[in-house]
């Protein structure tokens, strides 16, 4: 039996050019290899060419099961190309789809993708062993937990929940080693040229409206224990040389013993890695006295949600933090000399261009960095059925699921290109203050390196593509499926051309 997961070719990350194997991805081939499974992993993303290397490795090795993962809802339609690519390459290989998006719409995205077989709903781990498993046993499938398929009469099947894995402290560390660590892309280079991005916990407690990470794991959280964490961070040292992370944590001190344990565990080890972390407004200042600790830890730069000025708006996001503890809390880690990055959320329905005013006013006068973001209806979150039901989403190509694209009008503007624009009016006025353009001199080397890269790079793109229609940058081995089919010509079936998303 042998298993090939695939992470389908993406774009890289074009706002900040960084790419990493996906932490999901590798913490299920740890699984599976711990299992003793035949694997291997393939992150087309970072392939020469990624399309082709893709059908060439499926018509030579002819995996018996080929997962596909599905990150971002965004990335639904590169799955299903790379679905498609894979049944036409070998009709043989069985396809399995996970992820946050495809277990939230598995009957619509089965229908959508008939090369799909099966979608494992919800964790991967003990799922994706037991169908594995299965397969190769030839046992009935429909007793695997988590899986959903449409029967051979095309009716949707749903086997039901599996149970959420008790203890992430049971799981192997990463397979770091399946992956391709060196590769130009895999890294975080606004932030250093030895990052990557991580993930030591699952979940959150809260249930703001929009998020799917909450929707996802149903209200739940569940992390591993500080001393894994300074294992795995250790390994990621010593073997691959990695200094600088992203921790993908939505919330990483949901509870206080965590943050403790964290600031025990580095300041013990002493590995000199540096940390951005995210949490909240009112978890940042319950742990007000763990602040210098999380500072000598290696911890730069807290990234809270903040969302929005307006309590009314907080409330009906149900963000359950206060304006007043929004600012409490970036005045707070300033004055422990951490940096504040904010995520923003515009184009809420009732929004005005007053309120979009003020909310610049309100979040410039104290922000690092800055993570502007439309508010988008992800496929799963109570704010997506809610929209829907209203009858507010105007654009249903997942393409543009990203919180960079406009998929809903707001009362003032009902034109979706109209608050586009206003976006990138918004990233315009903030980024080209002089305020921002000082920060390029700033005596803190992060935040020092973080403008230069940001403004030189990402900027400096946006305004020529504006100005002078250049285009916006993307990674030299990207292609588009479709074009990968007209070049690829006869090679392929002509139906798949109609299938192409
Ligand atoms: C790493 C990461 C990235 C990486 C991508 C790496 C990659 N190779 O895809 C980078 C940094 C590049 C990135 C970028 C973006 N990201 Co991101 N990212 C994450 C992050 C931090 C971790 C994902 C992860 O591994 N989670 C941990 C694992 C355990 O969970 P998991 O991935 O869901 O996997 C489990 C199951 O889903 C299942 N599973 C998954 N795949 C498969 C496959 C098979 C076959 C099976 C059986 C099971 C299975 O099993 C896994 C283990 O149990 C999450 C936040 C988070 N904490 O999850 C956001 C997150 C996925 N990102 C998100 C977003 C929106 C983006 C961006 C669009 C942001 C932006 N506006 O630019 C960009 C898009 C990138 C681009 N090309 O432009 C959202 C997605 C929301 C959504 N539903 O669409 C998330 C959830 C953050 C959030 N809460 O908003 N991201
Ligand atoms: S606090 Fe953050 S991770 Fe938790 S539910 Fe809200 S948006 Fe999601």
């Amino acid at each position: 039996m042998r298993f090939l997961l695939v992470d389908p070719p993406h774009k890289i990350w074009t706002i900040l050019r960084a790419w990493t194997p996906s932490p999901g991805c590798l913490q299920l081939l740890a699984y599976l290899e711990r299992e003793q499974f035949d694997i291997e992993y393939m992150d087309c993303t970072l392939n020469e060419n990624p399309w082709k290397d893709l059908e060439e490795k499926i018509r030579k090795e002819k995996p018996d099961v080929v997962g596909i993962t599905v990150i971002c809802t965004a990335f639904v339609y590169d799955g299903m190309n790379a679905a498609n690519l894979i049944k036409a390459a070998n009709p043989k290989t069985i396809i399995i789809m996970g992820g946050e998006h495809p277990s939230f719409m598995a009957e619509e995205t089965l229908q959508d993708c008939p090369a799909i077989d099966y979608i494992c709903v919800g964790e991967g781990e003990i799922t994706l062993t037991e169908f594995l498993h299965a397969v190769e046993k030839k046992e009935d499938l429909s007793k695997v937990l988590g899986l959903a398929y449409l029967d051979g009469r095309g009716k949707f099947v749903y086997t039901g929940d599996r149970p959420f894995i008790e203890s992430l402290d049971s799981l192997p560390i990463p397979a770091y080693h399946l992956a391709k660590m060196e590769h130009p892309f895999v890294t975080l280079p606004s932030e250093g040229k030895r990052g990557l991005v991580i993930n030591f916990s699952r979940g959150c407690l809260w249930d703001c409206t929009f998020c799917s990470e909450s929707a996802f794991y149903k209200k739940t959280w569940r992390r591993r224990s500080p001393k894994l964490i300074a294992d795995e961070l250790e390994l990621l040292k010593e073997k691959y040389n990695r200094d600088i992370f992203y921790v993908g944590d939505n919330t990483f001190n949901v509870a206080r013993e965590q943050g403790i344990g964290f600031i025990e565990e580095m300041l013990k080890r002493k590995t000199n890695q540096h940390f951005w972390l995210q949490s909240r407004a009112d978890l940042i200042l319950r742990d007000e006295d763990l602040l210098d600790g999380f500072r000598e830890a290696g911890v730069y730069q807290f990234m809270m949600g903040l969302e929005y000025h307006s309590d009314t708006v907080l409330k009906d996001i149900k963000k359950r933090h206060t304006v007043e503890q929004a600012i409490k809390a970036m005045e707070l880690l300033k004055k422990h000399k951490l940096m504040v990055m904010a995520t923003l959320l515009i184009g809420h329905w009732n929004e005005t261009e007053r309120d979009r005013n003020d909310f610049f006013k309100f979040f410039g006068k104290y922000v690092d960095h800055f993570g502007l973001n439309l508010i988008t209806p992800l496929p799963g979150t109570p704010f997506f059925y809610q929209m829907k039901e209203l009858g507010r989403i105007k654009d249903w190509d997942y393409r543009n699921y990203d919180y960079l694209h406009a998929v809903m009008s707001a009362k003032e503007v009902d034109d979706l290109e109209q608050l586009n624009l206003i976006y990138r009016d918004i990233m315009r006025r903030y980024y080209w203050r002089p305020r921002e353009m000082l920060k390029i001199f700033s005596p803190n080397p992060i935040l020092r390196h973080h403008h230069r890269y940001y403004i030189t790079k990402v900027a400096f793109n946006i305004m020529m593509h504006e100005i002078f229609g250049t285009p916006i940058w993307v990674q030299p081995n990207y292609q588009e499926y479709k074009d990968y089919l007209v070049e690829s010509g006869e090679a392929l079936p002509k139906e798949l051309m109609a299938l192409v998303k």
